[in-house]
């Protein structure tokens, strides 16, 4: 009697072979000894034992969404960059994370978060990739990878440790803005939605005409910023850790997408040498009253992606990924980073990750490069090297070969900033505290520093960091001081 097909559709193995069963080895006989010829027990196993990519090293625990970004306001003067062309829409990927906690860490540990955005524009994918604060801990690259180890976890006993993370942030005085921002409200959203993000660094946009501009941008949050209190935060961390991802995909799939508004401040070129703060410090704000917010348009999260590895773990941002009318800056950070992310994704998801579904592009790839693992499909360029005389591509420097850079000189050095006439580590921490804040959020942001400060930080760390709060704000410092140990 031949078999009529059933309704649900037939599992395969990974080669598209239907399966004898879902749930049984073969064996000899019933209660038999298991065969090795059961290769689909074995394809099982195996393939389950190889699930695991290397976690992000910074920002493992994440979520994302896909969306769309539209122009609302004519900034061409500033830049040619074709996705800021006014009534230009662009598919995008935004992903968010925390940036200590491991991948199982729950949402709300007090944290920057990620803010990493992904234009699949007409010239190659653009990559934003910023944080949810305007400022960050260190100015220059070398300090990074110390910074990270100090909030992770010791060597020696494997756990988090607050005396250590005081001890790198009291010895490293230009963390102190970061900090200041970590220790409010803005240290824990409520949720992704209620948060804004920030190119934190300045870039250079370039206009049609050749002229270039300093930016940073501002990405402001439509549903209004929001905050847990550490004690919220311990509450969910313990009962519903992955609050910010269920918030994030269930409102997406409840019809209610999240928007962001995008602004730009604009600094004319030849500002940068003379203006009061070193403008290429990411320790450092530009004061709105010199350079104003200029709207440039909306993203807006509107769809889930419909397997979170595939599309979100798998998702590779690169501050290297700028399209024409974008540059960097001397921001020795950036400048860093641009190197950094493609290196961890190569050694993450292999050298052909430009091909994964989240990081391909949604315009033609003719680039010349060729095989490795998991290449999917080859580069379209038909020669596989440059020049040749069979029609492959060839770089068309009268429409792209202009540079995004600036001039440079001087001999090789390993120093500091050369310091900008207003330059220093509590000056803008300190207006932060007094003219920002308001009474409550200063309260707040007293009882978060003295707890965390209660919780295992001892002398002399401890007498640092009350000295760190003083050099920022006296007054908030002595508060401090008082709530850690009654002096
Ligand atoms: Fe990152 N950072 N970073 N970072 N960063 C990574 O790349 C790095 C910095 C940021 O959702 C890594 O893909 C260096 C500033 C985000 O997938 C790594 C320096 C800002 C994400 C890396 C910095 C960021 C990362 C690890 C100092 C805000 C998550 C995984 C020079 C402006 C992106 C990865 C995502 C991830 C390097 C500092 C934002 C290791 C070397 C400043 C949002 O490559």
């Amino acid at each position: 009697m031949t078999q009529t097909p059933q309704q649900t559709p037939y599992t395969t193995n990974n080669a598209g072979i239907p399966v004898e069963s879902d749930e049984h080895s073969l064996t000899v006989g019933a209660d038999g000894p298991v065969l090795l010829q059961d290769h689909y027990l074995i394809e099982k196993m195996a393939q389950f034992n190889r699930e695991r990519v290397p976690e992000r090293v910074v920002h493992a625990k994440g979520s994302g969404a896909y969306g769309i970004f539209e122009v609302t306001n004519d900034v061409s003067q500033f830049t040619k960059a074709d996705l800021f062309q006014p009534g230009k829409r662009t598919e995008m990927l935004a992903r968010f994370s925390t940036v200590a906690g491991e991948q199982g860490s729950p949402d709300t540990w007090r944290d920057p978060r990620g803010f990493a955005l992904k234009f699949y524009t007409e010239y190659g994918n653009y990559d934003l990739v910023g944080n949810n604060t305007p400022v960050f801990f260190v100015r220059d690259a070398q300090k990074f990878q110390d910074f990270i180890r100090s909030q992770k976890r010791r060597p020696d006993s494997g756990l988090r440790d607050n005396d250590m993370q005081w001890d790198f942030w009291t010895l490293s005085p230009e963390s102190a803005h970061m900090v200041t921002w970590l220790m409010g409200d803005r240290g824990i959203p409520k949720t992704y939605r209620n948060m804004n993000g920030y190119s934190s660094h300045t870039y250079m946009w370039v206009n049609g005409g050749g002229e270039r501009f300093w930016v940073k941008y501002h990405i402001k949050t439509d549903q209004g910023i929001d905050f847990l209190t550490q004690a919220e935060a311990d509450e969910l961390a313990g009962t519903d850790g992955d609050v910010h991802r269920r918030d994030l995909f269930d409102s997406i799939a409840s019809g209610n997408a999240p928007s962001w508004t995008m602004r730009v401040q604009v600094m004319p070129f030849e500002d940068a040498p003379d203006y009061r703060f070193n403008p290429f410090d990411l320790t450092k704000v530009w004061p709105h009253g010199d350079y104003p917010l200029i709207e440039v348009g909306r993203m807006t999260l509107n769809r889930n992606p419909d397997n979170y590895f595939v599309h979100i773990e798998q998702a590779a941002f690169e501050p290297s990924n700028m399209v024409p009318g974008i540059g960097p800056s001397p921001d020795k950070m950036l400048l860093g980073r641009l190197f950094s992310y493609p290196d961890t994704h190569r050694y993450r998801i292999g050298p052909n990750y430009a091909q994964l579904p989240p990081n391909r592009p949604h315009s033609a790839v003719r680039s010349y490069a060729k095989d490795g693992p998991m290449r999917y499909e080859a580069a379209g360029t038909g020669a596989v090297y440059a020049p040749n005389s069979y029609g492959g591509p060839a770089a068309d420097v009268a429409r792209f070969g202009d540079i995004a850079g600036w001039r440079s000189a001087g001999e090789m050095v390993r120093e500091a900033y050369a310091l900008h006439r207003e330059d220093d580590d509590w000056g803008q921490p300190g207006t932060l505290v007094r003219n920002v804040l308001d009474d409550a959020a200063r309260s707040r942001l007293v009882s978060n520093v003295s707890g965390h400060l209660k919780q295992g930080v001892t002398r002399p760390v401890l007498d640092r960091a009350l000295q760190y709060w003083r050099n920022i704000d006296k007054e908030t410092g002595d508060r401090i001081a008082h709530a850690v140990n009654g002096s």
